[in-house]
């Protein structure tokens, strides 16, 4: 917490543990990698969350299957989410698990809190609901479903077709139907609550058709917290799942309270277009009833999509993303996932497309310009960055010129999640150095009787753009980046963005490592997974 900067939380979905973590939960944690890094350039004040979600009956029965006890079941899986995660380079200040007891304390805390304010009742349930979603279904919904599907007689989940349980029992009932007019005013009043526009007519027109109270305990079974006023009750799964976002910034915890106050309301929830509903109606409704401020957006991206096809175990069509990350790196896996996809809707993703965007942006562009720049300086200024003269840095020239409007939109960009438009504009200053290359032609400069400082200054020129280049491409990839610039002897990398991208900063006479190639092109004939 520093309380001179502005802060900025954000986080992503808590992942169920019965499942490793794969492309669709990597995908959301990346999004919130990106812009979490983004504002860390900008010097907001960052906190970036991610979690496990570890409660429910759908855990409990993945546990029983594998023999082992829930708390066992759920400790066995996280090394998988926090292996991929960091392979991925994920820069999360916190990962909260939902058995940890802050979240235990801070679950029961706001129960006592909602039934103080009468914004809770017990009652008797009477229902259908789905282990695989974790939700509840009235009869008039499944009725309608298995209706439309045509078979009536049949009790199909209306959101994933599985078999649905009968439930009967005491519930505590939260008075979500209270909320449907406040809800539709924070829709209108606040319309960048739910991007993109998309998800927000849909969450509308699912909240104007009516809200029914919402069951939020269980007696069936026992994996999950305690109603520390009913104890015969565990929460409802969703319930405990979204108060991990007040948990880990300190609800709870008196000794915290600067802290929350501080970090609440959330900046961004980044979350998949399947639960909108939690995150839309039913958490900011929960949050009114406690008094406190709604997130100020929620994004919702689409789904990845495997050549135009959901992508399951059972399709067969899953790609596991350590052999991505065997073929292409994570930096790439990175930039191709932050900026190939238009991140609103669902995507269609592709080991060849893949192929296609590392060989054209990364290797052919980004590597190729700094593999040549780094050897022209290494061969024609004895392995140092050239040195110029204070004028020459003043003189406008077409790569300052382009740096100089790349850093508006670029941030434009980033703050809208437009991760592809943002690293496009990074490109065209890529590609702006390479045609600057072939048009200065150093190697002709460098036999030229009297043209040792024009050479210096094209040199200067090329290296000052890889260096600001570097910087914008952080979100991106931090590893790439960093070692670009420790190739150009730049180690504080501590400066603002916009700072850092001021022309003529450019260290001269310094140290210049040519290292190895950055991204090695890849044989697209020759791609396999099974290599
Ligand atoms: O829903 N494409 O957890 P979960 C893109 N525990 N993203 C995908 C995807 C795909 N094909 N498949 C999954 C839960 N995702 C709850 C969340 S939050 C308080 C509780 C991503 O493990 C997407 O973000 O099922 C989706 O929302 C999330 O994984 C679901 O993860």
């Amino acid at each position: 917490m520093n309380r001179d900067k502005e802060s900025f939380f954000i986080t992503t979905p808590i992942y169920y543990v019965n499942d490793k973590p794969h492309l669709g939960t990597a995908y959301s944690t990346l999004l919130a990698d990106g812009r979490a890094r983004f504002e860390r350039l900008v010097k907001k004040d960052v906190f970036f969350l991610t979690g496990t979600d570890e409660h429910g009956e759908k855990i409990a029965q993945s546990a029983e299957k594998h023999e082992m006890s829930a708390q066992e079941w759920t400790d066995s899986m996280i090394p998988a989410f926090k292996d991929l995660w960091e392979k991925l380079n994920f820069s999360n200040d916190d990962f909260i698990r939902t058995t940890q007891d802050r979240h235990t304390v801070a679950v029961q805390k706001i129960l006592e809190e909602l039934k103080d304010k009468n914004a809770i009742y017990k009652d008797k349930y009477t229902g259908w609901y789905c282990v695989h979603e974790e939700t509840h279904f009235t009869e008039t919904q499944v009725h309608q479903y298995n209706e439309e599907k045509g078979k009536p007689e049949e009790h199909m989940c209306p959101d994933c077709d599985r078999e649905l349980e009968r439930v009967e029992e005491d519930s505590w009932f939260f008075r979500l139907s209270d909320y449907q007019d406040k809800l539709l005013s924070l829709y209108e009043e606040h319309p960048e609550f739910i991007e993109p526009e998309i998800r927000r007519n849909e969450v509308v027109s699912f909240v104007k058709g009516g809200l029914n109270d919402l069951s939020i305990s269980r007696t069936s079974f026992s994996w999950g917290i305690p109603f520390s006023f009913d104890e015969e009750h565990v929460t409802y799964v969703w319930i405990d799942a979204l108060i991990n976002y007040l948990t880990a910034i300190g609800y709870g915890d008196e000794s915290k309270a600067e802290e929350l106050a501080y970090r609440w309301p959330a900046d961004v929830h980044i979350v998949g277009k399947d639960i909108i509903r939690f995150h839309c109606v039913i958490w900011p409704a929960i949050l009114m009833a406690l008094g406190l401020e709604v997130p100020k957006r929620v994004f919702v991206h689409g789904f990845l999509l495997i050549n135009g096809k959901k992508m399951s175990k059972s399709r067969g069509n899953a790609i596991d993303p350590y052999d991505l990350i065997k073929i292409f790196g994570s930096e790439a896996y990175r930039y191709y996932f932050l900026t190939d996809i238009t991140h609103g809707a669902d995507s269609s993703i592709s080991i060849e497309r893949m192929a296609q965007v590392y060989n054209a942006d990364l290797a052919n562009s980004w590597g190729n310009l700094v593999s040549r720049a780094l050897n022209m300086s290494d061969k024609y200024f004895d392995g140092k960055t050239p040195g110029i003269t204070d004028e020459q840095i003043q003189k406008t020239n077409i790569l300052s010129a382009k740096i100089e409007k790349l850093y508006q939109p670029y941030c434009e960009a980033m703050e809208e999640m437009q991760f592809g438009k943002a690293a496009a504009l990074v490109l065209e200053v890529i590609d702006a150095a390479n045609l600057y290359i072939e048009q200065t032609t150093p190697w002709n400069l460098a036999k030229m009787e009297g043209a040792q400082e024009e050479l210096a200054f094209v040199i200067y020129n090329i290296l000052e753009a890889i260096r600001i280049v570097a910087y914008f491409y952080l979100p991106f990839m931090p590893k790439i980046s960093q070692e670009v610039l420790s190739r150009l002897s730049e180690h504080d990398l501590s400066a603002s963005l916009e700072d850092f991208a001021r022309w003529g900063q450019l260290k001269q006479g310094v140290e210049v490592h040519k290292g190895e190639a950055l991204f090695p092109r890849l044989d697209v004939e020759k791609l396999s997974l099974n290599e």
